[in-house]
């Protein structure tokens, strides 16, 4: 039986790339609705060839998820490209700090990219730069004249299944249309894209590219919540922040209320970057309301301070 990846779906048609076959169009077997499951692009499958020569056929199997995304709705992504543009629009650092954080629970490796540095005049890259070279990510930066960071990029592409998050007109389908050398994505000011209301790029596609492994470009977003992370866990999903949770004073620590603490420490002597941190206490502050919410819905009283 063929196995394949699922590159795009669309109403209810699933369409299947098959290593050195093409692309076949496919349905999904009544079983999987059965069983609550439903094909995501970027899955694993095994279809049955029901038409080869109108290359049809039929999902017969799904390989287990090494992970999941919900925006975009994909499969087996095993890395987030977060991009930013140095400059127009200016960055939303707290959405990028959320695509990261996202990346981390879902052990999804990130790598940030700064784009549009032709428009940088005064330097600002650099301080955007540090604090996420600090924290062990990878920082890309590119612009649409550059070859060096653009050739880097392509590098940590390849053979990788990676996504493109971020702020819409900070350039994801520039950067894609490039490496494919074609224009695959629309892309538009982000004057344009505000008149028409709406974003220039739409569903989850796994585009193959020329160098091995795939990449999926998605939509801009404005606003984006963290979703099922429990704010005990935040901490956690601040790479940074690892080596200093030891030297806290108190157990349960949570880097917000307490003092002796090794990250508020770490932040004094900026081992860890001040704006990271003081996102980190917001996005805290956000999620342990939400938990306590959550605890008085269901009828459980007396959390512990702190918790
Ligand atoms: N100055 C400059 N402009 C760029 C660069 N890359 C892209 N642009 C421009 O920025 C605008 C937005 O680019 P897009 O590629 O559509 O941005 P996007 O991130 O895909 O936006 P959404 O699809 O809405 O999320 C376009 O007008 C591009 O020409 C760059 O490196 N430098
Ligand atoms: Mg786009
Ligand atoms: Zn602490």
């Amino acid at each position: 039986m063929p196995s394949g990846i699922i590159i795009r779906g669309i109403a209810g048609f699933y369409y299947v790339a098959v290593k050195d076959d093409g692309v076949y169009e496919c349905r999904a077997r009544g079983i999987f609705r059965k069983k609550g499951l439903t094909p995501l692009t970027g899955d694993r499958v095994m279809i049955s060839v029901t038409d080869p020569v109108g290359k049809k056929g039929n999902i017969e199997e799904i390989t287990e998820r090494s992970s999941e995304l919900v925006r975009p709705a994909v499969a087996n992504v095993d890395q987030v490209i977060a991009v930013i543009a140095a400059r127009s629009p200016d960055p939303d650092l707290m959405l990028l700090d959320k695509i990261l954080v996202t990346a981390e629970a879902k052990g999804i490796k990130a790598v940030v990219c700064i784009n549009k540095t032709d428009l940088d005049e005064d330097g600002r890259r650099e301080s955007l730069r540090e604090p996420y070279i600090k924290a062990g990510y990878d920082v890309i930066e590119t612009s649409h004249h550059d070859t060096e960071g653009f050739s880097r990029l392509k590098e940590a592409l390849k053979g990788h299944i990676s996504v493109f998050a971020g702020q819409s007109g900070v350039g994801k389908s520039t950067l894609l249309n490039r490496i494919m050398d074609t224009v695959v994505m629309k892309t538009g000011s982000v004057s344009e894209k505000i008149e028409r209301g709406r974003h220039t790029t739409r569903h989850a596609e796994l585009i193959e590219l020329p160098d091995g492994g795939y990449l999926v470009d998605t939509p801009g977003f404005s606003s984006f919540e963290l979703t099922g992370i429990e704010h005990d866990r935040l901490q956690f999903l601040y790479p940074e922040f690892a080596e200093h949770i030891q030297k806290c004073r108190f157990t349960g620590c949570s880097h917000v209320f307490e003092t002796d603490c090794g990250v508020k420490l770490a932040v004094d002597e900026g081992v860890i970057e001040r704006g990271r941190y003081a996102r980190f206490t917001e996005l805290y502050r956000v999620l342990k309301q939400e938990d306590e919410a959550k605890y008085r819905k269901s009828g459980r009283k007396g959390m512990k301070a702190n918790d």
